[in-house]
């Protein structure tokens, strides 16, 4: 390595491979002669657009320039967001609308900031992809202090491989492409992070070898899948009370249809959980709401523990979503299924896939069953009027907010309260919910709504937040606002950390209080609108619907003990189950 007085010349990369040049096929006399290999950062790019992903959120950084000026001149649109946990939370909501999603951050500082909402997208199985330049190969020999650089140059990859499903790094032209394709296929396969770092010296580097794209399938063992939906049938013929609870995993895979259609065809009754709301169409006659254990209405409640015959399908079986662990079923007439496991009644089968056994349930012939009537199904909407001069209080906000919902609204839920008022909400048709309920980040809503409206901007998201929640990461409304997003954030304003409050009162759960209707302001767009009552409540929203040019922020405030009415079930579930 040379040294001069403006610093150290790099030295250049040792790799057989061709530096620069696009995947091109030579044609000579109509036929194909010679097809030229795409470059490291070529093929990475054209692989994430075949998997449907058409925007990166991210924020560049001179390890990852170079990848940034290539993504710039593809098809791909970046889409840069105030800090690199925006961006994670961002391309994780993505990927629930999308199917996957992707980040792109430099190294170390960028990162390590990403790792939180990359360990929520993994909690909450959503197949996020994480690109991050790093050190160039030839840079790191004899192992210099270069800046961002914490322990090993391994540091940062080492972190990831906790919250991701597979992590590489791309430092051999021989097998980056091969690569590429395993961390791409896992992510589908898994619904979860995978982390691909390229060293800023491989961006341009051409495998010298001529490769095929790889895809991995995982195929059920025939027998197993047979004796399997033999057993289910059994017991399903059997029932005369059955339900379905369509779980996070029936998102995942895509399966919404396919469950909604075998709930029809022999008339059971469905659930969603907190994970997988408005998975099935939340107006539909067979659904019957939300079921959380204590959480749930407890007509819904009770629907689903006295069933005699209970179809988990790709359900997590997480505190929340049993509402922490007020949850009574019964595995002695279950039939579980998901990603990782299958289990009917007590019995294991293994080597059966989630996709294969659902459609294969779906496809079962049953006996023609009738329905026990009635249904607790969702309550439809009440008409609401306001009580003038009366303060808001959450049980009349979410009422109101229930009337509100429209085919193209998207559901944005922060952690807190405005999670679990949420719950009673119904969705309209396609209105679909986010919310980060198993993991529980508060700051996830402002950058996923910002999301949404990336992925479709036909959608219209409407934000519910916590004060507590906004105060972390309500700036990506800057990005909203960048982009002229039409998005509605409705910012619960209770003075601090309500939800904490009932565990245990302190100064600790007080927050400084922001003119949060001000902010339209500081960003130089959006509409700012402050409500104390429930007149005020009625004309702010009205309002904020009827304002499609830019965003709207709503601070409402409520008393700093006030809590929904799911929150009221809960706690009072805990304290009867104690
Ligand atoms: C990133 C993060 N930090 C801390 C917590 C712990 N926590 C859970 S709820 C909560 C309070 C939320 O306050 P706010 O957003 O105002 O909602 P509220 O409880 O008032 O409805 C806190 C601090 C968390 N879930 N996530
Ligand atoms: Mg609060």
């Amino acid at each position: 390595m040379r040294v001069t007085r403006v610093g150290i010349i790099r030295p250049r990369p040792r790799f057989c491979g061709i530096m620069g040049g696009r995947a091109q096929s030579v044609i000579k006399n109509g036929r194909t002669l010679m097809q030229a290999n795409p470059s490291i950062g070529q093929y990475l790019i054209e692989r994430l657009q075949a998997q449907g992903i058409r925007d990166v959120f991210g924020i560049p950084g001179d390890f990852v320039l170079g990848f940034y000026q290539m993504l710039e001149q593809s098809p791909m649109r970046v889409i840069g967001t105030c800090n690199e946990l925006n961006a994670g939370y961002a391309a994780d909501a993505y990927a629930r609308l999308n199917g996957m999603g992707a980040v792109c951050v430099t190294y170390n500082v960028g990162g390590l900031s990403l790792v939180n909402a990359v360990a929520g997208a993994y909690a909450e199985k959503s197949a996020l992809v994480v690109i991050t330049g790093s050190p160039g190969m030839a840079e790191r020999r004899g192992n210099p202090l270069l800046h961002h650089r914490v322990g090993a140059f391994s540091t940062q990859r080492d972190i990831f491989e906790k919250v991701t499903v597979a992590a590489v790094v791309l430092d051999d032209p021989e097998t980056a492409f091969r690569e590429i394709d395993r961390c791409l296929e896992l992510a589908r396969l898994h619904q979860r992070p995978v982390y691909i770092e390229i060293p800023r010296d491989m961006v341009d580097v051409v495998p010298p070898h001529p490769y095929r794209s790889l895809t991995l399938t995982r195929e059920s063992e025939p027998e197993a899948l047979r004796e399997a939906l033999a057993e289910a049938r059994e017991l399903l013929a059997k029932a005369r009370r059955p339900v379905i609870l369509a779980g996070l995993e029936v998102h995942r895979c895509r399966l919404g249809d396919t469950v909604m259609a075998f709930a029809e065809r022999h008339r059971i009754p469905l659930c969603s959980t907190i994970l997988s709301k408005s998975v099935i169409d939340e107006r539909h006659p067979l659904y019957l709401g939300v079921y959380e254990g204590a959480m749930s209405r407890e007509a819904v409640q009770r629907y689903v523990e006295d069933s005699d015959c209970l179809i988990l399908l790709g359900v997590f079986m997480t505190d929340m979503e049993l509402g922490i662990y007020t949850a009574a079923l019964n595995p002695e007439n279950w039939i579980f299924a998901s990603l990782e496991d299958l289990r009917i009644r007590h019995h294991h089968f293994h080597q059966v896939q989630f996709v294969d056994f659902v459609q294969g349930l779906a496809a079962a012939e049953l006996p023609v069953r009738s329905l026990p009537e009635p249904l607790p199904s969702h309550p439809p909407r009440a008409a609401w009027a306001p009580i003038a001069a009366a303060p808001v209080t959450n049980r009349r906000l979410f009422e109101k907010l229930d009337g509100i919902l429209d085919e193209r609204m998207v559901v944005v839920c922060d952690v807190g309260d405005a999670l679990f008022a949420s719950v009673d909400l119904g969705t309209q048709g396609a209105t679909q919910f986010i919310g980060p309920a198993y993991y529980t980040s508060m700051g996830f809503a402002v950058p996923a709504a910002l999301a949404v409206q990336v992925h479709d901007q036909n959608l219209r998201p409407l934000v519910i937040v916590g004060d507590g929640a906004f105060q972390m990461t309500g700036h990506e409304l800057s990005s909203i606002a960048r982009l002229g997003f039409n998005t509605i954030v409705l910012v619960l304003n209770n003075k601090g950390y309500t939800t904490e409050r009932y565990l245990a009162e302190g100064r600790f759960n007080d927050i400084h209080p922001w003119q949060y209707h001000r902010l339209p302001e500081v960003f130089g767009s959006g509409l700012g609108l402050e409500v104390h009552t429930e007149d005020e409540l009625e004309e702010a929203l009205a309002r904020a619907v009827a304002h499609t040019g830019a965003f709207t922020l709503v601070n409402i405030h409520l008393d700093r003990m006030d809590i929904s009415p799911a929150l009221e079930r809960l706690t009072r579930g805990i304290r009867e189950s104690l």
